[in-house]
Order: structure tokens, then C-alpha cells, then sequence
């Protein structure tokens, strides 16, 4: 897409969504397109370190399933500190089912992903109408293209997959790493400041050149955050690098 990049208040007059208003609003307010991927088993470490990172970031993404000892008290607990620290809940669901199992798996089960998250991520490979079920409240996130080698989200899968996309209302924007239409968010995972790859095909880049060549909204760091000796120092450092690289690219 050539497309001009735009600022994050040139992006806020696009938004129709209330959760993509929020996220681009926090983002502003805060100084920072961070989102910080908390993909670790234990609901105490993830307390922990969204309490020491909170102020730093957009959003927490988690993956519940991997958390040994999710509760209800640990969501209760960690709303209340995205309320406080002002960030938003994101689920990494990665949704890729017909609409009727999507819906089950949405709103039941051990997790009961709508009751807490603000975002989900969401393949497009079951078609537009498996998109509906998550109804108008939740920001739907596609995955229109995956960061590991040898993904099969080509350029045809991905033109789809952002077509369905920006048809959908709910849907606030693609994880993808390459550009998008201006008026879907651009969320890139694969972010890193000092690996090229891990040994099990993630590929990453610096958030200098996923704003310089994709023009993305929010970066999203895993391990370069919840692995880091000082979490809070690697937050601060991701946060200005983010920050410095959209200035230096809108
Ligand atoms: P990392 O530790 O920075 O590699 O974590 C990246 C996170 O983003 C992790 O939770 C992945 O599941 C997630 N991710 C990704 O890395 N690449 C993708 O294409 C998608 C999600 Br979609």
C-alpha cells in the first residue's frame, strides 16, 4: 500500500471503535505504541510484571492458556492494575474455528475470554461470517500475516485476509508485517532489540524498521521484555525506541 503514514491523531479521526479510539488515546497520553506480551505460566509473575511495566505500555498481550494457575482472582487482580496503570487487556487467542466453536471457546470454558479481554486475535482462514461472534464490544484483531519463516500467510492469503478485514466492524486492525490501508491498526509481533531469531523460527526485526518499511502502530515484545534481567529497564528502553521510531517515520 502506498500509502502516507499517518500520526496517531490523523489515525484517531479514521477509528470508529471505541477500543481502537482507547488504544490510539492511551497511546498518546503515554507516549508509547508498546505492547508488552507477558507470555509466562505463572498469574503472580504476570501481576508482578504488569505492575512494574504498567505505565510504560499500551497493552498486555497474554496467551491464558499457557498460565498453569489462571483464576478469576487473577483477572480481577489484573484489571484492577490496567485500571489504575491505564493499559488495555489483549488475548492472543488466535481464533481459527467455525463461528459456532469460536463463540463456545469466547465466551465459556475455563477462561471466559470476553468477560476480561479488550482485544483478541483472530484468524480469517474460517471466513467472514466466523468473525461475527465476537459481537461489536471486543476490538477483533486478524492475523493477516505471521512473523516465522516459512509461513504460508503470502501475499494472496494476506490481500484476503485484509479485505474480510476491513469489511468487519469489529475487526480494529491486522497483526502483520508489512503495511496496511490507513484505516486498519497495524500490530507487529517479532520485535527485538538485540536477537535476529530464535532457534524455533521467529523471525525479528528493531522497531525502527517495522515503522520505517510497515509504518506499524504497536509493537508487541515478548521476551525481550519478561526475559530481561530488569523487565522495568526493557519496558522503558522498548517504549522510547517505539516512540523515537514513529516520530522519526510519521
Ligand atoms: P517474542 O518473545 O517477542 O517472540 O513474543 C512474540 C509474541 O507474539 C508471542 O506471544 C507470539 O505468540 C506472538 N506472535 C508472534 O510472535 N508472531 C506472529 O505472527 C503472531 C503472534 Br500472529
Amino acid at each position: 500500500f502506498s500509502v502516507p503514514r499517518l500520526t496517531y491523531e490523523e489515525k484517531l479521526k479514521l477509528q470508529n471503535h471505541p477500543i481502537s479510539k482507547k488504544l490510539i488515546e492511551i497511546a498518546l497520553s503515554k507516549k508509547t505504541n508498546l505492547i508488552a506480551s507477558l507470555d509466562t505460566y505463572k498469574s503472580e509473575e504476570i501481576l508482578k510484571l504488569a505492575d512494574q511495566i504498567g505505565d510504560f505500555i499500551v497493552a498486555i498481550k497474554l496467551h491464558a492458556d499457557i498460565i498453569t494457575d489462571f483464576s478469576e482472582n487473577f483477572v480481577y487482580e489484573l484489571k484492577k492494575i490496567a485500571a489504575i496503570k491505564n493499559f488495555l487487556l489483549f488475548e492472543d487467542r488466535k481464533f481459527g474455528d467455525i463461528g459456532n466453536t469460536q463463540q463456545m471457546q469466547f465466551n465459556g470454558g475455563v477462561y471466559k475470554i470476553s468477560d476480561w479481554a479488550d482485544l483478541v486475535t483472530s484468524h480469517v482462514i474460517a471466513g467472514e461470517e466466523s468473525l461475527q461472534v465476537f459481537g461489536e464490544e471486543i476490538g477483533v484483531v486478524t492475523i493477516a500475516e505471521m512473523s516465522s519463516k516459512g509461513t504460508l500467510t503470502d501475499e494472496n492469503y494476506k490481500s484476503k485476509a485484509i479485505n474480510i478485514s476491513s469489511k468487519m466492524s469489529n475487526v480494529i486492525g491486522c497483526v502483520a508485517q508489512s503495511k496496511l490501508p490507513p484505516s486498519l491498526l497495524l500490530f507487529t509481533p517479532g520485535v527485538n532489540l538485540t536477537e535476529s531469531e530464535d532457534s524455533k523460527g521467529q523471525q525479528f526485526n528493531t522497531p525502527e524498521k517495522v515503522f520505517s518499511d510497515y509504518h506499524t502502530d504497536f509493537i508487541i515484545v515478548g521476551r525481550g521484555i519478561y526475559r530481561a534481567k530488569n523487565p522495568e529497564q526493557e519496558a522503558i528502553r522498548y517504549k522510547e525506541e517505539g516512540w523515537k521510531a514513529y516520530l522519526k517515520n510519521c
